[in-house]
């Protein structure tokens, strides 16, 4: 696919083909206006904005829908494998400006608008954000979809349609508020709604033995899936993918109409409501597990509807003899992180109770169909689900997760070692009973004297867990992590016992991100700029292409387009920023962003403190001092925390403090503001990552799997700051170690750290305790900081005694800011820098990694359309 996509007489021909049904301006305008005058919702006369963006949206569907139904066909007819990724999150942010600019139809739309008397701008900045993710995790798997249908790839997306997506965030002065965000509010112009496509799913009962030596899992709550189509288009091909995202619905039967006659309304729509709300709202945690049923349910809902449907589609396209021994030739299912983790017990359900195979043929196709992908080492995100509980919901899921480890445990050693195993474990057993015999006589003594206590009983013993990174592991073909430094970390740590025994399943797949709505689409004028600097669009598809900007990092003409491309986005950016925060800020200012989930491993700390430490010192000096010494920022930051997460909401707290101070200092004025972007969300990043000149990536070394905006900033000729982490690794690998601000401690030295800290060996550096008490002495004003200042002293482990080592690379950090000022003074300089960064941003397309995937794990390849 590589080569086709760089063979211009390919591309001449996909694009004589495209356009041979591709519409004109007078065509679009007149289907815009058909949409316009045929929902009731729209009478002409009321034509407004957003009901424009409905009626062009739907013209736009109608297009992709013609594309959707010629790629399912194709594939039905070829019957080629296919990939199923399955995630519980997709961060799709909104559809217009990518769906027009993928079917290369922007020009048309534009024109067809302005002949209605509309903007396109104006049209496509109604659309609501799709925000069925919370962050990184979510966006790759959206970001994987665009690569897949361009590269012709026959995969389909599965997930839930969640009725409110990632919150709201307000920010009062209370700090962060969150709001439901009722998306689909207007409707979801998007989607189609596939009645036709419905699958049960169980919950609770029991399992029964049947007469016929097979397992019957019966009775329980039945309610049902029913299957939302999103497509999706690829760039410059006809190929358009699916998205389905599953909706929960009860059974008809369920609705008691007797409760309902009889007066009793609540009871009557119980079920229903039970049924609807497992799809209400996206958990809203990232890399942090709570909640318990609901989401348990979300879960088996996405794996079982998916792998229904999987399965119906496999059966019929095999035709009437189906070979099961085949599933895996014509399927794999790529798990995104443990979320989905139940298609694994699930898959093996189908296979045995229903389709009749046996355990061994079932746990061989079901090996060879799945693979997992982690996406975090931080212990408290690795899902555990409470035995008793799973139990509950799936008993029949329990009794194969059982089998699963019973089968383990027989592999990957040797015979004799086995019977070893099993003498010791004989042993253990007689060992282990005679042991219960005196717990026993223990606990009865105990309870006697129980009675005589005034203090309650002990506590009862811990619930017994499932690992479901584990049964990932044990029950996939292949693991991988995010980036070489995470993959690493991930065989040397954290699953290393599995890695001694099966090397080969463990692999990295460096993340990616799609260059159409990264670069192109959301930088219109720097992508004009590259593209008449390369000579060719190719650039979009073969993003190796940016390579060739090197030759001309120091020409003076592309310097001074460069610039001004710059600044002309950050002039958007301070426009926004006026409007959303009151805050006025100057475009000549570096603009310094920190945009992502709020966490303490991120280390927004670290950066508000170091803007702190800058603070007092431009206070401490004279006008003429100051401005000799530091360049004029704008520091941005942006992010939500998850709802329950404290210390989170503090920090947030915290910098919209310091900002209210210091962006009111008459003595300070251009010279530093802090501000804080309410609701970041995709299409806030689309605005604020091209008018980025230095970004922060500067998490505890070696907690950050990857990060996938650092790519994203690298692209848009920002230069980052950051530790040795994640994908940061790998970019100043490619960009080189000139044109990228490095500090901070290295991942193997973290544990070293901590250590010392518990013992009190560290010694903080003066600045950091001189920064934290003019914190504490109530210049931000009088909100109690103490909490905040106090979890990065002491030793009492995990969250206090600064776990995330921001008092030991805060040193480190401020020196390393002090270089940026230096670096941003030579205008040249840092213009070449930025450059240089476009140029060595190519590895990090999702189009590299998705055919990574491909090869690697799916074993799929392309297919076009003809
Ligand atoms: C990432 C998550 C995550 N890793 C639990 N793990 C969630 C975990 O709702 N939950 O329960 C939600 C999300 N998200 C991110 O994945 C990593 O932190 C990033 O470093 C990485 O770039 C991204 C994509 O691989």
């Amino acid at each position: 696919s590589t080569q086709k996509l760089n063979d211009p007489i390919a591309q001449e021909e996909a694009t004589t083909s495209l356009s041979s049904f591709t519409p004109d301006a007078a065509s679009i305008a007149s289907s815009i206006k058909y949409h316009a005058e045929f929902s009731p919702l729209f009478s002409p006369e009321k034509f407004e904005v957003p009901k424009a963006f409905f009626a062009t949206a739907q013209s736009v569907r109608d297009a992709l829908i013609i594309n959707w139904n010629a790629t399912y066909d194709y594939y039905e007819k070829l019957n080629a494998k296919q990939a199923y990724y399955l995630s519980m999150e997709f961060l799709q942010g909104r559809a217009l400006l990518n769906a027009i600019g993928n079917l290369e139809l922007t020009g048309a739309y534009a024109e067809a608008l302005s002949k209605l008397g509309y903007k396109l701008e104006d049209v496509a900045g109604q659309e609501p954000d799709a925000a069925l993710g919370n962050g990184g995790l979510g966006r790759l798997a959206s970001c994987f979809l665009d690569s897949l249908a361009t590269l012709n790839y026959p995969a389909w997306g599965y997930g839930l349609r969640y009725r409110y997506g990632l919150f709201k965030q307000q920010i009062t002065k209370d700090g962060q508020e969150e709001v439901a965000e009722d998306w689909l509010e207007m409707g979801n112009p998007w989607e189609i709604v596939r009645n036709d496509v419905s699958y049960p799913i169980k919950f609770y009962g029991k399992v029964i033995s049947g007469s016929d030596g097979k397992k019957h899992w019966i009775g329980g709550e039945d309610i049902k899936a029913v299957a939302f189509d999103v497509p999706i288009p690829g760039y410059k091909t006809k190929t358009t993918i699916n998205l389905r995202l599953w909706s929960t619905k009860a059974l008809s039967e369920d609705f008691d109409l007797y409760a309902f006659n009889a007066g009793k309304h609540t009871e009557a729509y119980e079920a229903l409501v039970n049924a609807e709300k497992i799809c209400y709202i996206l958990y809203p945690g990232d890399e942090s597990m709570e909640g318990k049923v609901l989401r348990l349910k979300q879960q088996y809902t996405l794996c079982s509807a998916s792998l229904q449907d999987i399965i119906a589609c496999f059966e019929k396209r095999s035709g009437p003899h189906v070979s099961w021994e085949e599933f895996p030739e014509k399927v794999a299912v790529q798990m995104n992180d443990t979320h989905p983790t139940l298609c694994i017990p699930e898959l093996l359900r189908i296979l045995i109770d229903l389709k009749g195979l046996d355990w061994k043929d079932a746990w061989s196709i079901t090996q060879r169909t799945v693979a997992y992908t982690n996406h975090t080492v931080l212990p408290e995100a690795l899902e555990k689900w409470s035995l008793e509980l799973m139990q509950k919901l799936l008993p029949r899921h329990v009794e194969i997760v059982e089998m699963i480890d019973e089968e383990h445990q027989g592999k990957g050693k040797g015979k004799e070692e086995e019977e070893e195993e099993e003498e010791e474990k004989e042993k253990e057993k007689e060992k282990e009973k005679e042991k219960e015999k005196e717990k026993e006589k223990e606990k009865e003594k105990e309870k006697e004297k129980e009675k005589e206590k005034v203090l309650p009983e002990p506590a009862p013993e811990p619930p017994k867990l499932v690992r479901m990174a584990n049964l990932c592991v044990v029950s996939g073909h292949a693991v991988n992590g995010v980036a070489e430094i995470h993959t690493e970390i991930v065989k040397e740590e954290v699953f290393n016992a599995f890695y001694e025994l099966w090397p080969e399943k463990f692999q990295n797949k460096t993340n990616g991100v799609t260059p159409r709505r990264w670069i192109r689409f959301c930088n219109p004028d720097l992508s004009k700029i590259i593209t008449d600097w390369i000579g060719s669009e190719d650039w979009i598809l073969n993003t190796g292409k940016l390579a060739e900007l090197r030759k001309f990092a120091d020409n003076k003409d592309l310097h001074n387009q460069w610039r001004v491309a710059k600044r002309s986005n950050k002039t958007k950016v301070a426009a926004f920023l006026l409007e959303k925060t009151g805050y006025s800020v100057s475009s000549d200012a570096m603009f310094d962003i920190q945009v992502k989930r709020i966490h303490e491993y991120k280390r927004q700390l670290l950066n508000i403190l170091g803007i702190v430490y800058r603070y007092k010192k431009m206070k401490e000096m004279t006008v003429a001092e100051r401005k000799e010494k530091f360049v004029p920022r704008v520091c941005i930051f942006g992010g939500k925390a998850f709802a329950t997460y404290v210390q989170a909401k503090r920090i947030v707290k915290f910098i919209t403090d310091v900002g209210a101070t210091v962006n009111h200092d008459p003595e300070i004025g251009d010279l530093l503001k802090v501000v804080f972007v309410p609701d970041y969300n995709v299409s806030v990043a689309e605005l604020l990552i091209p008018a980025s000149e230095l970004s922060q990536h500067i998490s505890t070394a070696g907690m950050e799997a990857s990060g996938t905006s650092n790519m994203k900033f690298a692209m848009n000729g920002c230069i980052l700051i950051g530790t040795l982490d994640g994908a940061n690794v790998e970019i100043r690998q490619e960009v080189g170690e000139d044109n990228f601000f490095l500090f901070g401690a290295k991942a193997h030295e973290i544990a070293g750290l901590r250590k010392e800290r518990a013992e009190g060996k560290f010694v903080p550096d003066p600045r950091f305790e001189e920064v934290k008490e003019f914190v504490r002495s109530g210049v931000f004003g009088p909100y109690n900081y103490d909490e905040l200042m106090g979890s990065l002293e002491g030793n009492e482990g995990f969250g206090k005694a600064d776990y995330f080592l921001v008092g030991k690379d805060f040193p480190s950090y401020i020196e390393c800011q002090e270089k940026v000022d230096e670096a941003y003074r030579d205008e040249k300089g840092w213009t070449r820098m930025s450059i240089l960064n476009t140029a060595g941003s190519y590895k990090f397309s999702s189009d590299r990694t998705i055919q990574e995937y491909a090869q690697d794990i799916w074993n799929i390849n392309p297919v076009e359309l003809p």
